[in-house]
């Protein structure tokens, strides 16, 4: 029998029921839910859906407590008008009602428009919720208003151009199969904190099959630290570390040449190319031994049933592109795909095939409107002509679904723009973020738990749809409904404004031959995996002659592919410098959720404060002790932060979790301060781990 998505639960009151749904945030697991709905305004716990095997009835701690976010006393409940100054946050600010905030909203990007043509207008937006409806209608209403584009830089940019040089195809290994893997690596990314489930299938590889688990990542991270091997490389050296196992694995008997031959492109211009690459060359640049890089080779050579788990983290730098690509020509050295738990995994986003003219409008884009790059917010605002061209400045931004103002790099140039005088800016939003707090209208959201959707998957491979489970908070509107209301008074025309976001979630299935939307709602959602043969790639990568690309063609995939290397290599990044010794890494922190989650007292209260992390010989050789306020500088501004002592890191390189928001820093300037803007190679993405750092007394 279908699961309804509805049943009572025996041990509460009647009217408690447990209700399906989907995790909205920018997270790999896509959690299927089952959220307990107390009344029609309120929820209880929320758990992982038993139904779904990938989540397999895990959540992760903060969404596990989503009430706190869901009624949190300063969730947005009225349209705002800022009557104050910028910055200052809800003091600043009056209520007013929808209509007045709606029409001075499109009045004002009329008159920008009027003045300086459609380009000045920037409607900005990300991944606050993931679902295709409410995430990417703006798109719809930039389209045919002509507005400046954007181009998506801050997250996946730099880690899809590594991924898609060798394999041509955002998909991989089905995670389930990790079960039947002897080895798993985990390569730049950290699951424990940014996609727990991730941790059980391994959990039950390793007690199951006796699977050993590597991670590699420049500090002890959580996932380190339940791990059989850990390589606690030098950030950004992840390519030389890639070239020596290639080496051993090629020296030691371990590289499978019949299936080079016939799945890649260029194995014996690879092997001749490595010769000089071995551990010891590697070591030098990577600060690990040359016993444990030829040790984690061995164990990786030693069995096709390698599971390659490649995160996030090493593509964010200027040459995280060519470290991506260096380590996915893993498996295909060893032959790994060819068997069941082998291979490796970025990401399976090439598994949904969805039509999405209707939601983005994409049957009205003009490729001949400019396209501004959306981590270059800071030199966007502040009027970089390498960005804006010979084209008009950014006078007006309508911005849903992202905390720019926190999130972005060189953070001191975002705020700068966000305090010109000349650009009007609406921000809609759950919570007054530093980004709401810069606007001139603030518009309140609804949560995933208030409004329709449908989710894709990067981690798993189930295509799922989510209803409305409680009423929404106040006077909070979900994305679509305020981007259709700002269509009608623009007078921007599209039939995609005239439908509801269950209508749109249902239209764009029937298109693209999936299943309606109550079916899949009715099925718990659609498993989207692809047959092992095409998973594993035995009918060939992503290429029209099927092979993998050692040798990639950079220079077709962008702007910046000539600074590149022809084969895998280690290539330049910020290293350290006498005046700036310490190379920065600045990750993800286990109870937010990027900014998100920042304003949830157990979110704040685990992380307790923002914190560097430095070796306790490089603290000590400071003259610094365990809690002193010190001051982190480099050329674009410098962050007052306390230190910790942690030994689980190479000398010279520090940590900072978590992307706090800038109020949490004793002098209101956040990390992002001193991250950099530029873009990494070859078509752009923010290089948040890319950065060196000095460390002097505050
Ligand atoms: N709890 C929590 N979960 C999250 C998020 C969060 O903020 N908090 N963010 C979400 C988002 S938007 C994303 S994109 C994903 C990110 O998920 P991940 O795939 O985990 O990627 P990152 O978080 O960028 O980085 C993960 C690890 O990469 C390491 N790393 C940094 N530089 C290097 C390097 O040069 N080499 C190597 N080998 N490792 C390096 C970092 O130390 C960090 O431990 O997680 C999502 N899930
Ligand atoms: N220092 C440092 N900076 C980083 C990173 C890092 O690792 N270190 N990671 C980078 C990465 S990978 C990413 S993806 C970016 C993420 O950056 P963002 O996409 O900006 O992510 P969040 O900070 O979670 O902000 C999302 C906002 O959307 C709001 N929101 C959620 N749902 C809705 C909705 O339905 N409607 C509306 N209108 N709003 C909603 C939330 O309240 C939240 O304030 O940050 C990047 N910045
Ligand atoms: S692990 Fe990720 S997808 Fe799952 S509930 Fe937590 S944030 Fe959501
Ligand atoms: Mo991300």
């Amino acid at each position: 029998m279908p699961d309804t998505g509805v049943s009572p639960r025996s041990d509460q009151a009647a009217s408690v029921t447990t209700v399906r749904s989907v995790c909205p945030h920018d997270c790999p697991s896509t959690c299927a839910l089952s959220v307990e709905r107390l009344d029609e305004r309120r929820i209880g716990r929320v758990r992982g859906w038993e139904g779904n095997d990938y989540t397999a009835g895990v959540v992760c701690a903060k969404v596990g407590r989503y009430a706190e976010r869901v009624h949190h006393p300063d969730r947005l409940a009225t349209p705002l008008r800022r009557v104050g100054e910028r910055g200052v946050g809800r003091a600043a600010y009056v209520p007013m009602a929808w209509g007045d905030a709606l029409d001075e909203v499109a009045e004002r990007l009329t008159r920008a428009a009027q003045r300086y043509g459609s380009e000045t207008v920037w409607p900005y937006f990300y991944a606050g919720t993931m679902g295709l409806v409410q995430r990417d209608g703006i798109e719809r209403l930039r389209h045919v208003m002509k507005y400046s584009r954007q181009y998506s830089t801050i997250c996946v940019t730099l880690a899809d151009a590594g991924w898609l040089a060798g394999a041509g195809v955002r998909r991989g290994t089905d995670a389930r199969e990790i079960a039947d893997s002897d080895v798993i690596v985990v390569w730049g990314g950290n699951p424990v904190s940014t996609q727990v489930n991730l941790m059980s299938h391994i959990a039950g590889a390793r007690k199951k099959r006796g699977a050993k688990l590597v991670v590699v990542d420049p500090y002890r991270t959580p996932t380190a630290e339940v791990a059989d091997m850990h390589l606690a490389l030098r950030p950004g050296t992840d390519a030389a570390l890639a070239c020596a196992v290639m080496h051993v694995l090629f020296k030691e008997g371990f590289a499978d040449r019949a299936y080079m031959a016939r799945y890649t492109d260029a194995p014996e211009a690879l092997e001749a190319h490595l010769v000089t690459r071995d551990p010891a060359w590697a070591a030098a640049i990577t600060g690990l031994s040359v016993d444990a890089i030829v040790a984690f080779a061995r164990l990786y050579g030693a069995t096709k049933r390698s599971y390659l788990r490649v995160g996030y983290g090493f593509s964010r730098a200027r040459n995280g592109a060519s470290s991506v690509h260096a380590v996915a020509c893993l498996p295909a050295v060893t032959g790994a795909w060819t068997v069941r738990g082998g291979g490796a995994l970025y990401a399976n986003s090439a598994l949904y095939t969805l039509d999405r003219t209707l939601i983005q409008g994409l049957d009205v884009l003009d490729p001949s409107i400019r396209q501004l790059d959306q981590s270059r917010i800071g030199p966007v605002l502040t009027g970089d002509r390498r960005d804006l061209g010979d084209g008009p400045p950014v006078t007006a931004l309508f911005i849903q679904n992202t905390n720019p103002v926190v999130v972005c790099p060189e953070s001191a140039l975002v705020r700068d723009g966000f305090l010109r005088d000349d650009l009007f800016t609406c921000v809609h939003e759950q919570f007054m973020t530093d980004t709401a707090a810069m606007a001139d209208i603030v518009l309140p959201a609804t949560t995933f738990l208030e409004h329709d959707d449908i989710y894709t998957a990067s981690g798993h491979t189930v295509l799922q749809v989510a209803r409305k489970v409680i009423e929404p908070y106040g006077d909070a509107r979900e994305n679509h409904w305020v981007v259709c209301e700002l269509a009608r008074r623009l007078g921007a025309e599209h039939p995609g404004f005239a439908m509801t976001a269950w209508e749109h979630v249902d239209a764009m299935l029937k298109t693209s031959g999936y299943p309606d939307a109550a079916t899949l709602y009715e099925n718990g959602g659609q498993d989207c995996a692809a047959p092992f043969a095409d998973a594993h790639f035995l009918n060939g990568f992503g290429f029209p002659d099927g092979k993998f690309r050692f040798r990639p063609d950079w220079a077709s995939m962008g702007p910046d592919g000539d600074k590149l290397p022809a084969l895998p290599d280690q290539i330049g990044f910020d290293a350290a410098t006498p005046e700036r010794p310490f190379r920065m890494v600045v990750p993800p922190a286990r109870s937010f959720l990027n900014s998100t989650f920042t304003e949830t007292p157990t979110g704040r209260g685990r992380e307790s404060r923002p914190t560097v992390l430095v070796h306790p010989a490089d603290l000590a050789a400071l003259g610094f002790s365990d809690g002193d306020l010190v001051r982190l500088v480099n050329a674009r501004g410098n962050v007052a932060i306390h230190a910790k002592p942690f030994e689980g890191l190479q000398r010279g390189v520090v940590i900072v979790e978590g992307i706090w928001h800038n109020g949490a820093f004793v002098e209101g300037r956040g990390i992002n301060t001193l991250t950099t803007a530029e873009p990494g190679w070859p078509r752009g993405g923010a290089a948040f781990h890319d950065t060196s750092v000095a460390i002097v007394a505050a």
